[in-house]
């Protein structure tokens, strides 16, 4: 969208159609690289939710809910195809409404939305039910669909998350309600399109809106059974309390401060790439950035300088600029909460080795959300910069002298969600990964995915795992089913197993 264009109007998609908020009310969406406004958003309500679990309900009354894994699996290559087809405008829409790279947004954004579609087609039509024969009866376990599903997303990775989580919930037959962060939500809006036009009417219901107003509306509402959310650890809090009346089922991906642990045996060069990687990918603004880098003593000092080069020579602006390696920040309130976490590693007593300032760019991106990439030495392990999730592009440097200090520090944060580990020595690879209390650990890599794996955390990251068949699981109900062999009477005590 150029600067001279009108904001469009964006509605709600529900029960296939767009729909405008009931109460009229609309917010801003703004692109965080130059403040103008891309988009006026819904600002729904209950009465928007309240439509949006009807519409659902009435899928699942409907034929969806009598559909068939082939049938399913097909909805959900079909709209693969599409966002395939859509890939160059739906990773523009992601740059702009995020500030992310255009080129991560190409390389990283888009494929991996098309990808959770097509994995999770494949994933269903190879799921196995369990079968468990007795001697005198034989069960199996039929998966159930939950029902309605509540699919709220955050705002670093908007299309990514929300297609991780629509398609398992499809492919296992529920009907759903999403929410997108109210700061991203025009690739959204675009699924939303998509599937409008592919799946029958009110399997996929899009709500746009405020956290506390439209989110609160989907965790509080008794038609919803389960609620998938992936955002910071304080709303995750919210989230768990407000689903725990209904006792729904619950999956949360929370925040992370994750450890980047390198050993002086490591190749050092590898090991540098993927620090930088692992720092400041999308900004920082993903929760397996590895946002505290621990160096093992007797190679701190030029691990250091070098990770500080390599830093330094990070490309920051136009997030159109195929130069460019980090974008602007998601808005402008939250580049001062990062600004703030750096004044504090001042404050603390860390010495900022690069960035800490915003950089100097020209217009239009002099009103962005930008912010240097930045690293603090000399920090203690009880800081808050140490111990806080930034979400931005600031990573910690620590120095560790031994393999059991370096793990000790590794694990003492309230967070467990991922760390990666560069070593050449194979036993410590093992012992490392095992003493680790996070849900991942990569060893001389960092953020490599294979979708079958289980992805989550552990501690305050959260609680559940997606990916593969814990998606799949998570997104339906197990029913045992016990059928009896065996005709002798009940009372018979030789019947029983
Ligand atoms: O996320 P929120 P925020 C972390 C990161 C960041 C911090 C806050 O540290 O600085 O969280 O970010 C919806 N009921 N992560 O405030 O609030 C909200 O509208 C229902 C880590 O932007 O968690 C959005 O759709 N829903 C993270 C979604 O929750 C509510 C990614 C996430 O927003 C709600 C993002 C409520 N009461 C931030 N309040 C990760 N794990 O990757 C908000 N929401």
């Amino acid at each position: 969208m150029g600067a001279a264009d009108e904001p469009r109007a964006v509605d709600n998609w529900i029960g296939g159609r767009p729909t405008p908020p009931e109460g009229g009310e609309r917010l801003d969406d703004l692109a965080p690289a130059t403040g103008e406004v891309l988009a006026r958003i819904p600002r729904s309500g209950p009465a928007d939710v309240e439509a949006a679990v009807e519409a659902a309900r009435g899928a699942l009354d409907g034929a969806w809910g009598r559909s068939s894994v082939e049938e399913r699996a097909r909805l959900l290559e079909a709209v693969a195809d599409r966002l395939e087809a859509r890939a160059d405008e739906l990773a523009a829409l992601e740059s702009t409404d995020t500030g992310k790279p255009l080129a991560l947004a190409r390389e990283v954004d888009i494929p991996r939305a098309v990808a959770n579609f097509r994995f999770f087609a494949g994933a269903v039509r190879h799921h196995a039910d369990a079968f468990h024969p007795m001697q005198r009866a034989i069960n199996y376990t039929l998966r159930q669909p939950l029902g309605v599903v509540g699919l709220i997303t955050p705002w670093n990775l908007p299309l990514y998350l929300l297609t991780w989580k629509t398609a398992p919930a499809l492919a296992m037959g529920n009907a759903v309600v999403a929410k997108p962060s109210e700061l991203t939500p025009l690739t959204a809006h675009a699924l939303g399109e998509m599937l409008a036009e592919l799946a029958p009417p009110g399997v996929f219901n899009l709500v746009h809106g405020l956290g506390p107003e439209a989110g609160q509306a989907i965790l509080e509402h008794p038609g919803v059974s389960a609620i998938s959310f992936t955002g910071g650890t304080a709303t995750g809090a919210r989230v768990a309390a407000a689903a725990a009346p209904r006792f729904k089922k619950l999956s949360l991906e929370l925040g992370g401060k994750n450890p980047t642990l390198v050993f002086a045996d490591c190749d050092v060069e590898r090991a540098l790439d993927g620090a930088v990687r692992a720092g400041f990918t999308n900004q920082g603004q993903v929760c397996l950035c590895g946002s505290r880098l621990l160096v093992e003593a007797s190679i701190y000092d030029d691990f250091l300088a070098a990770f500080v080069e390599r830093v330094r020579a990070l490309r920051v602006g136009d997030p159109a600029d195929p130069a460019t390696r980090v974008g602007a920040l998601i808005s402008l309130a939250h580049r001062d909460k990062v600004e703030g976490y750096v004044r504090l590693a001042r404050e603390e007593g860390g010495e900022v080795l690069c960035g800490g300032v915003r950089p100097e760019l020209p217009a239009p991106f002099d009103r962005g959300a930008f912010f240097a990439p930045t690293v603090v030495a000399g920090l203690g392990q009880r800081c808050r910069t140490v111990q806080e999730e930034i979400f931005g592009p600031v990573v910690t440097v620590q120095p560790f002298a031994d393999e059991a200090e370096g793990v000790a520090l590794a694990n003492d944060v309230r967070y467990g969600l991922a760390a990666s580990v560069w070593t050449r020595d194979l036993d410590r690879a093992h012992r490392v990964s095992a003493a680790l209390r996070t849900g991942m650990v990569w060893v001389n890599t960092w953020l490599l995915r294979d979708l079958r794996v289980p992805f989550g955390g552990m501690k305050d990251s959260g609680v559940g795992r997606e990916g593969g068949r814990h998606s799949l699981e998570f997104f339906s109900e197990a029913r045992n089913v016990c059928i009896a062999i065996d005709q002798r009477p009940e009372r018979d005590p030789g019947r029983r197993v």
